[in-house]
């Protein structure tokens, strides 16, 4: 009989929850400043070589280890790489994955949906910006040979990258969610244990000073909601 997970030991210990609350108007103010500044965030391909202050990704991760997850089991692993040496190798790898699937394994349909994003197999940004984030979802806990269940793992992990990305960009970053399918290779490459399977490649740094982005108009709120 398996034990519980550290996670599950602790019994039900509510503590009071207080915080601040912000006065009408400026909770208005921020919020509106905040949908603007969020409205100029853009997915970047081409980055600036130009050094990040690495406080600046150690915030945003930090930022994004505070989402909320199934049974707060936090089931998430931040790798942050820096040595060229492994990104050299992701890129190759990445790119050996990106090849087959834009000669083929995507589908007519699947390409014609990236054709106005100008993507194509060459993916230079896992070697140019600064920082390569590679997120991995803890797929069960692992307590030596033990195996425990986590919950809402997709979920959990998407939310804390979503929180990641707007960390970034509110602090003047830009970054790529890259998805190179199939990533297992990011397992071996990183030596990251069998619980655990990749994500998404994150690279960060600031725009390269010629970045171009496709010219997408994203939904109004109009077709987005439905209010009942
Ligand atoms: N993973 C490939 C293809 C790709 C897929 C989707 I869905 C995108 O939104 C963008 C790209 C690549 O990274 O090029």
């Amino acid at each position: 009989m398996a034990t519980w997970s550290p996670m599950h030991s602790k019994p039900y210990t509510p503590v009071p929850y207080r915080p601040e609350r912000i006065p009408a108007e400026e909770a208005l103010r921020v919020a509106a400043d905040l949908r603007v500044r969020m409205q100029q965030r853009r997915t970047v391909r081409a980055f600036s070589e130009e050094p990040v202050p690495e406080q600046l990704v150690l915030d945003a991760i930090a930022v994004a280890a505070t989402a909320p997850s199934g049974a707060h089991q936090q089931p998430w692993t931040f790798v942050l790489v820096k040595d060229p040496v492994v990104r050299a190798r992701i890129r190759e790898a990445a790119e050996q994955e990106e090849r087959l699937s834009y000669d083929g394994r995507l589908g007519e349909e699947w390409l014609s949906a990236l054709l106005p994003l100008g993507t194509d197999m060459h993916k230079p940004h896992l070697t140019d910006a600064p920082y390569l984030l590679v997120v991995f979802e803890q797929r069960y806990f692992l307590d030596g040979d033990e195996q425990h269940k986590h919950y809402y793992v997709g979920e959990s992990v998407g939310i804390a990258v979503g929180m990641l990305l707007t960390a970034l960009h509110l602090s003047g970053l830009a970054a790529l969610t890259h998805t190179p399918s199939p990533m297992r290779f990011l397992s071996e490459v990183l030596n990251r244990p069998r619980n655990e399977k990749a994500f998404a490649v994150i690279p960060i740094g600031y725009p390269a000073p010629d970045a171009v982005v496709p010219d997408l108009v994203r939904k109004g709120l109009d077709q987005v909601i439905v209010e009942v």
